[in-house]
């Protein structure tokens, strides 16, 4: 049957180049224009070598990816339901025309395959995210993905590897397709049921993929996805020291954990099918598929892009094509009376039903609540306590911005002193003045200038907040862009507070400490912050304060409250640190 043979070859017929035409297909690839591979194309090229794409043999010319977008179908008639494209700029594409070949290499520049170029074609990506997606929203991130950020060029055609992509995290758990069936047949087993998943697995989790491979007698892939997920899920690290540290709960010789390095699209029921066949090249013979499979979360008017069950209906009817049959779960909550896990419509009446949301445990782990038991396995709540330091053990910043004069250095002294007294954390200052002595000397006051300065600092920031320090930043930070990249940059690690210090012009200028104003009046100081270059009221401050009302004193100490107040220091009624 097709769909044995399939399962059989997949792998086996992977696109690596066989050892006697390796250095023929280097060579060629060396000496050819060469594309530098995106994160998403790098984890749909490795998919490609290894099998995991099966029957794909490259990236689509321009009648596969029509007739995919359309159809869901190969021009062939093969199912597969999503666009793997390589888009390139249009300045790769010059260089390129039907017959010649592209190098294909990571972003280090090492050379990893080589495109033979079938054909090059400007797709309509608006029309691939109504057809892909269901929606041209930008809500939906997969949608975001494809408008804002693929190249307008998709090149065609087969590619040839040379090796995978490299990966030094978790070598033990990165199989092949090939690798995971031959584990599959060392071990025995026949019938498999594979569990897909972008989130850390609780014990609801583990319930279910037991109760799926005893519901239909067959052994367990647990394929995490780890290229790339829905920007905002925790990463993939301690995803994986987690699922590590769940492993011994299962039986032994029921469960085994394999990566996935998927770029995922979130594209809900089209999605579905396409793990479907990424898992049947994977050795499996069954997939679990809960509620949502796949799909995007809600949009920003609450509703959502998907119903609930519209993945399950697509795969049901494409299973036998494929190869794979759907386990298809409902959504399982605890009933705290009986201790036990049950599907949320069985639940007795009068009982209640307990489940904690994602969001609902990220603000546990942060503000250092206990995750109960009967949620996670305390292994994983440890793992997850690993990465999500409570708020107060957390690096943070503190983004001074105000005019000069408006009392950024005195007050950030002061909160730096306050801070200290207390002790138990390092501080590092990084005042305008000291920036641009120490990191910016060579940069003046030009918006261009100004904006690579407060890069700088957003930079190291970021690190000391990522490495569990307090940042105080007070430069004057005039642009509004500039601020928000800098909170983006830090807020990606830990806290991050913009104070910005609102003493007006007039009174900047009377104090005049430096006597730039004066100076800047004359015309001695050009592109003067106030005076000849602009300041953008920030919008966004978490505090404000009029220092022409306000004391350095008793601002520092509006600022320590706010600290207080958000959990990043301790309160000092309680604690010292
Ligand atoms: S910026 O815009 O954030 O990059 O500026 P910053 O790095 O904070 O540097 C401001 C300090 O440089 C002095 N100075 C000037 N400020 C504004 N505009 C011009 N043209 C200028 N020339 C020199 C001034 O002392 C600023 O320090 P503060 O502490 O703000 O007074």
């Amino acid at each position: 049957m097709i769909v044995e043979k399939l399962r059989e070859d997949a792998g086996g017929s992977d696109l690596i180049a066989a050892p006697q035409r390796r250095a023929e297909v280097v060579r060629a690839g060396l000496r050819a224009p060469s594309w530098n591979l995106t994160e998403r194309q790098l984890c749909d090229l490795e998919l490609l070598l290894n099998g995991g794409f099966m029957p794909l043999t490259g990236f689509m010319n321009g009648l596969d990816y029509e007739s995919v977008c359309q159809d869901m179908r190969l021009a062939n008639g093969a199912l597969w339901p999503i666009p793997i494209v390589l888009d390139v700029t249009e300045e790769a594409a010059k260089d390129l025309t039907p017959g010649t070949v592209l190098g294909l290499r990571d972003p280090e520049g090492a050379l990893l395959a080589v495109l033979h170029v079938e054909d090059l074609y400007r797709p309509d990506r608006k029309a691939e995210a109504r057809q892909v997606y269901g929606t041209g929203s930008r809500d939906h991130p997969g949608v975001a993905f494809l408008l804002d950020q693929t190249h307008p060029v998709y090149v065609g055609g087969t590619v040839e590897g040379v090796h995978l992509p490299s990966h030094f995290d978790f070598p033990e758990l990165r199989m092949t397709p090939r690798q995971v069936r031959a584990a599959m047949a060392r071990q025995g087993w026949s019938r498999v049921v594979g569990f897909q998943t972008r989130n850390p697995m609780h014990r609801v989790h583990q319930e279910l993929t037991l109760r799926a491979a005893d519901a239909v007698g067959a052994k367990l892939l647990i394929n995490p996805v780890v290229g790339m997920t829905k920007p905002g899920d925790i990463d993939h690290y301690t995803r994986v020291r987690c699922y590590k540290a769940l492993m011994h709960r299962y039986p032994e010789d029921t469960a085994m954990l394999a990566l996935l390095p998927l770029a995922m699209r979130m594209a809900g029921p089209r999605e579905a099918l396409w793990h479907a066949i990424v898992r049947r090249n994977f050795g499996c013979t069954h997939l679990i598929v809960g509620r949502d499979h796949a799909g995007p979360g809600k949009r920003l008017n609450g509703r959502s892009f998907y119903g609930p069950f519209d993945a399950q209906d697509l795969l049901r009817q494409f299973e036998a094509e494929i190869g794979i049959a759907m386990v298809s779960f409902p959504t399982l909550v605890y009933v705290g009376q009986l201790d036990a896990y049950l599907p949320e419509d069985e639940v007795p009446s009068g009982l209640a039903a307990h489940t904690i949301s994602g969001t609902e445990l990220r603000r546990r782990l942060t503000s250092g609540e206990q995750v109960p038991d009967w949620f996670t396995f305390p292994e994983v709540a440890g793992e997850l306590r690993r990465s999500y330091r409570p708020r107060r053990e957390r690096g943070f910043t503190v983004f001074l911005t105000g005019l000069s004069g408006s009392g950024k250095s005195t007050v950030s002294k002061i909160l730096n002193a306050r801070l200290l007294e207390r002790g138990g954390r390092t501080i590092t200052m990084l005042d305008g003045d000291v920036v641009r002595k120490n990191l910016s000397s060579e940069l003046g006051f030009s918006r261009e200038h100004r904006d690579l300065n407060i890069q700088r600092i957003g930079f190291v920031a970021a690190e000391i907040t990522r490495h569990g320090g307090i940042a105080i930043c007070a430069p004057i930070a005039p642009y509004d862009a500039a601020r928000k990249a800098v909170r983006a940059m830090v807020e990606a690690h830990g806290g991050f507070v913009l104070v910005h210090l609102a003493a007006p012009l007039e009174v900047c200028e009377q104090r005049d400490r430096k006597g730039l104003y004066a100076r800047a009046r004359a015309g001695m100081i050009k592109d003067f912050t106030g005076i000849s270059d602009p300041y953008e009221l920030p919008e966004d401050a978490e505090v404000t304060i009029d220092t022409s009302e306000i004391g350095a004193d008793e601002a520092a100490e509006l600022i320590l409250r706010h600290l207080e107040e958000e959990g990043f220091v301790g309160r000092r009624d309680f604690a010292t640190s």
